[in-house]
């Protein structure tokens, strides 16, 4: 089984209060109705590519709990619930509780502690990279290493650039040896090793992408790198994210992703 074979999801529909969640840039205001129409399109994505989703309901008081991916990480050996560093979302993890447990018999929790974000968690064959973020510390990384290894899985411990909020907003494994980022995270040389596909200057957001088993989703506002990843061979569904990208965010956010095969569901 490769590391992008799935058959299971989890999201969260996004809340009226999802235009106050976090972002850096605080002059691009988000609109609900165009971030509910953003992640419909998205489900449906997910569905396409042959995911059971399930679709949790919303949480007006966590404005950015649409973003499942950062408050947990699943795999099919078990989940580990983590601690999101932004002080606004610790409690998403406690609200993702439930959820995993209904899917995962194991479900190991980082509690009280330094602070992890799922975000900076990228899968791939060989170990669990996690970067060290403004939301990732070195000890809650560490915390998470022991986690993972109590679920076989080795993890090495990388840096991001300060300019990236966390690890795959601007990188993402797109083939079982090769990733898809940035000029930037590809000089911290924490893909040697891997076949590097560039994102084209101007579209680095585009690195925010999702291999889903045989496709690839990507946002639709970024045709260079829509040409690019079509010129390599893969099969890509494109799809907007202009106003999740007014809040940082991107298409790996959206989900958590696992294969069942192996769990007792
Ligand atoms: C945040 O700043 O936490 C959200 N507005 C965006 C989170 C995006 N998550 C991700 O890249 N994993």
């Amino acid at each position: 089984m490769r590391v992008f074979d799935f058959d299971h999801a989890i999201v969260r529909l996004p809340g009226r209060s999802v235009i106050h969640g976090l972002r850096h840039d605080t002059q691009a205001l988000p609109d609900y109705d165009g971030v509910a129409d953003e992640h419909r399109t998205y489900v449906s994505a997910l569905r396409d590519a042959g995911l059971d989703v399930d679709t949790l309901p919303p949480l007006e008081d966590f404005p950015d709990s649409v973003f499942v991916e950062d408050p947990a990480l699943v795999f099919s050996e078990g989940a580990i619930l983590l601690r999101p560093g932004a002080a606004s979302r610790r409690h998403e993890a406690e609200e993702m509780r439930g959820a995993l447990r209904r899917h995962f018999h194991r479900v190991l929790e980082l509690g009280e502690g330094a602070c992890v974000d799922g975000g900076d968690v990228l899968v791939t064959p060989m170990s669990v990279l996690i970067g060290l973020s403004k939301r990732t510390v070195l000890e809650g990384a560490q915390a998470l290493c022991r986690a993972l290894a109590e679920l076989g899985r080795q993890a090495r411990i990388v840096e991001t650039p300060g300019s990236v909020l966390h690890l795959k907003s601007a990188a993402a494994l797109i083939g079982e040896d090769t990733v898809v980022t940035t000029r930037a995270l590809e000089g911290s040389g924490m893909f040697s090793g891997f076949k590097v596909l560039l994102t084209p200057p101007g579209e680095e957001a585009a690195a925010n992408l999702v291999r889903i088993n045989d496709v690839v989703l990507v946002g639709s506002g970024y045709p260079r790198t829509i040409d690019m990843l079509t010129g390599h061979g893969f099969e890509l569904r494109t799809l907007p994210v202009g106003e999740v990208a007014k809040l940082d965010a991107g298409l790996s956010c959206m989900s958590l992703r696992w294969h069942a095969a192996r769990t007792a569901a």
